[in-house]
């Protein structure tokens, strides 16, 4: 009976030191496998950074190229200025003349980038049926406003023309702008107001 007892003792004993190495065994593959882990987390990391820096040096070509293609454009130019023209009468209808209100703006994109700003206008200026009338001062942003008098001539068609021309370099660009053509208002056509 003692003997059975103690043969039992052995064997769990026996068990118990083959669970323990067995333990050592799983914690030695744990700590393999955590160091594997850490490894690849690190490489992660590096990959990640370098993916950063890559991503942020070809933001910063892209920003280059679309500088340079709006240089390149710039020197191509070889539009006029573009704009418009408003003109806009206050007549009575019993009055032999008729006050106009000529306004609008002229602006070359291309000329502006060249110039680092303002309107990119050398010179504007407005024709009144071919004959050159109005030389415009444009303010920074390119608009103007004038008014003019002009006699009320019956069944009269006025043909105001803006005209433009660019800052580029040796030859600038000038060019129709906008054209509005106006009726005179009829001195005899009282009662319409307009
Ligand atoms: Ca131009």
């Amino acid at each position: 009976m003692i003997e059975e007892k103690e043969q039992a003792i052995n064997d769990l004993a026996a068990q118990v030191t083959s669970l323990t190495a067995q333990l050592a065994q799983k914690d030695k593959q744990i700590a393999a496998l955590t160091a594997q882990i850490q490894e690849l987390n690190l490489q992660i990391a590096q990959l990640q950074s370098a993916n950063a820096d890559l991503t942020n040096q070809i933001s910063q070509k892209d920003d280059q190229i679309a500088a340079l293609t709006a240089q390149l454009a710039a020197y191509q130019d070889t539009l006029p200025p573009a704009g418009s023209l408003h003109v806009a009468d206050r007549w009575a209808s019993n009055s032999k003349s008729v006050e106009l209100t000529i306004s609008g703006y002229v602006r070359d994109e291309l000329s502006i980038i060249r110039d680092s700003g303002g309107s990119g206008v050398s010179t504007a200026y407005i024709t009144l049926n071919g004959v050159e009338t109005f030389q415009l001062t444009l303010d920074d942003s390119g608009t103007f406003s004038l008014t003019h008098t002009m006699d009320a001539d019956k069944d009269a068609e006025y043909t105001f023309s803006l005209y433009a021309a660019d800052t580029k370099e040796g030859t600038t660009n000038l060019g129709l702008v906008d054209q509005v053509t106006v009726c005179s208002p009829k001195t005899n056509d009282k009662g319409s107001g307009k």
